[in-house]
C-alpha cells in the first residue's frame, strides 16, 4: 500500500489532522462496564450464576462477615464459603459473578481492573479464584487471572487481556470462586475498557 492511501484511510479514520500537527492519534479508552456496588447489588448487569450442586452458592454485596477490605469503600462483592457453610451445613460452594455481554470493535484490547481481598486459608485447590472471558457466548472460558494458594492479600489488580479478546466482536468476564468451606474473597471497583 503506497503512503498516500495509507494517509488517506487515515484521513477516514479521523487520525489525519493529528499526525499533521506532530500529534500522536489519540486512543481514547471507552468504559464498558463500571462496578463500585451498593448493598442491594451491583447496578451494572453484573448477575450471580450458580456453579456448584447445591442451591445457596453465591456472591453477597456488602455482607455478610467483613468490612470492606479491597483498598475500595462501601458496599462490596463478597464469595464467603465460610458463611455458607456456616448456615448451610456442607462443603464446596461455587459461583461467578458474570458480565453481560459487552460489545466492542474487532481489533481493540480489553482491560479490566478490580480492588480485591483474597482471604484463602484451606490450602492449595481448596479455595481457587479465577478471572475468566468468553468470546463465544459463554461456551468457552479462557483464564486471565487464577489465585488456588493459602494466601491473604489485598491489592488493585490490572489486566490486559490476551489477543482472543482483542480479536473479538464482544467480551463477557466472569469472577468464579470455588471455594471448599473457609474462604473469603471480596472484589470492588471493577472496570472494564476497550482501547
Ligand atoms: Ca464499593
Amino acid at each position: 500500500m503506497t503512503l498516500s492511501r495509507r494517509l488517506g484511510l487515515l484521513t477516514a479514520a479521523g487520525a489525519a489532522v493529528a499526525l499533521g500537527l506532530g500529534v500522536a492519534p489519540a486512543h481514547a479508552e471507552t468504559v464498558l462496564l463500571q462496578e463500585s456496588f451498593t448493598t442491594a447489588g451491583p447496578t451494572s448487569g453484573l448477575y450471580n450464576k450458580n456453579l456448584s450442586d447445591n442451591a445457596v452458592s453465591q456472591w453477597f454485596f456488602g455482607r455478610p462477615t467483613a468490612s470492606n477490605a479491597t483498598g475500595g469503600s462501601g458496599a462490596y462483592a463478597v464469595f464467603d464459603s465460610e458463611f455458607l457453610h456456616v448456615n448451610h451445613p456442607g462443603n464446596g460452594f461455587s459461583a461467578a459473578l458474570v458480565t453481560p455481554r459487552l460489545a466492542k470493535p474487532v481489533g481493540s484490547a480489553v482491560t479490566v481492573s478490580f480492588k480485591t481481598r483474597l482471604d484463602l486459608t484451606t490450602g492449595v485447590g481448596r479455595d481457587q479464584s479465577w478471572v475468566q472471558f468468553s468470546v463465544d457466548g459463554r461456551k468457552t472460558w479462557h483464564t486471565a487471572w487464577y489465585k488456588n494458594l493459602t494466601e491473604v492479600s489485598t491489592s488493585t489488580v490490572n489486566l490486559t487481556l490476551p489477543a482472543a479478546a482483542t480479536d473479538a466482536n464482544h467480551v463477557v468476564l466472569r469472577w468464579r470462586s470455588k471455594s471448599y468451606n473457609a474462604g473469603n474473597w471480596q472484589v470492588d471497583d471493577i472496570v472494564i475498557k476497550h482501547a
